[in-house]
């Protein structure tokens, strides 16, 4: 296998990653506290219990019921700073160079924190990445498929003024991916096009649900790229689209395994992706609860498929450059 040292040097793109996601327990029960934020009783009441529970989820739902709890304890919009640079600050150090980072607007603003505090938060944060680290970002946000379509729509008109400044330069879908397809979620797609057509257009598909829901995220939400699609795997004519028309899958391998998708690394189908052609980057999903950052992903990669050598590790970094949302001079400095 390749050295550790390799992996960290190799200039990394992350395109899965929930800002949500970054919340580490030792974070979590201080902003609790500074907010007076009560947690349930049955939720675990210190950050040793809480790791914990994060060494195993059943499913992806499981896993959801903790997310939401815990997201719960950001209020104030320097907590969505704090969160947002404490990430930035560690990925720098394993050699992150670009972040396309998702975030849950309808987690807060259901809370009733405005949009405006959460995507200040977020961007300010983004912007001294750029400035400090120099890692290049996008700020995406996700809706929550659990979330009735029309409430959705509203969520799109709220966030206007950041989808036409370019604030917030994509759009996903995630939460409970099987009881809500994407075809709920088509006139949402159009509503926000409408209000930036330049906006970049993504979704979660493929994660438990089936590749009908990889097709039709393509079809009837016209995303150019495929957060998770591993059941891509299971549709020949799918598998060539994803090549012929370069859709890059964000993958998670460790996400994967701690959420019951598959039980080990080894079993994901990234040799039949990489044999077949079609892009895929290697993403930390939401590494406080899934037990490592984008270089722990890489490794672990790389311990499960050990026979990729130098040339292969190029090839799927060059894929990831490529099917990244900077512009073309951003993509040249990176390759
Ligand atoms: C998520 Cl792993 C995953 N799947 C769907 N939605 C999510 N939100 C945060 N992590
Ligand atoms: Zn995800």
């Amino acid at each position: 296998a390749v050295s550790v040292e390799f992996l960290k040097e190799l200039p990394k793109c992350e395109h899965h990653l929930h800002l949500e996601g970054t919340l580490e327990p030792d974070l979590l029960f201080p902003l609790a506290k500074r907010n007076g934020i009560e947690l349930p009783a049955e939720f675990p009441q210190s950050v040793e219990e809480l790791a914990a529970k994060y060494s195993q989820f059943r499913d992806l739902q499981d896993f959801l019921d903790y997310y939401y709890i815990g997201t719960n304890v950001l209020v104030k919009e320097e907590d969505f700073f704090d969160l947002a640079w404490a990430y930035f600050t560690k990925v720098a150090k394993q050699g992150l160079v670009h972040a396309e980072v998702f975030f849950d607007p309808q987690s807060h603003t259901s809370r009733g924190v405005p949009i405006a505090v959460v995507t200040r938060g977020f961007s300010k944060a983004c912007e001294r990445a750029q400035n400090e680290l120099g890692i290049s970002t996008e700020l995406i946000m996700c809706l929550l498929r659990h979330v009735e379509p029309e409430k959705c729509l509203e969520t799109i008109q709220e966030a206007t003024p950041f989808l036409k400044d370019g604030t917030i330069s994509g759009l996903g879908l995630d939460s409970a991916e099987k009881p809500f397809p994407p075809e709920l979620f088509i006139e949402c797609y159009e509503a926000a096009t409408k209000i930036n057509p330049d906006l970049k257009l993504t979704a979660h598909a493929g994660e438990e649900g089936s590749s009908a829901y990889v097709v039709n995220s393509l079809d009837l939400l016209q995303v150019t790229r495929i957060d998770h699609g591993i059941n891509s795997q299971h549709d020949e004519e799918l598998m060539a689209r994803l090549s012929r028309e370069r859709i890059m899958l964000t993958m998670c391998p460790l996400s994967n395994v701690k959420l019951q998708v598959v039980s080990a690394v080894g079993e994901l189908p990234f040799q039949r992706f990489l044999d077949a052609d079609i892009p895929f980057s290697v993403n930390s999903d939401d590494p406080a609860y899934f037990g490592g950052y984008i270089l722990e992903n890489y490794i672990a990669l790389s311990e499960s498929f050990p026979h990729w050598d130098h040339q292969t590790w190029g090839k799927i970094v060059k894929n990831s450059i490529e099917g990244s949302w900077c512009d073309a001079k951003r993509k040249q400095q990176l390759l």
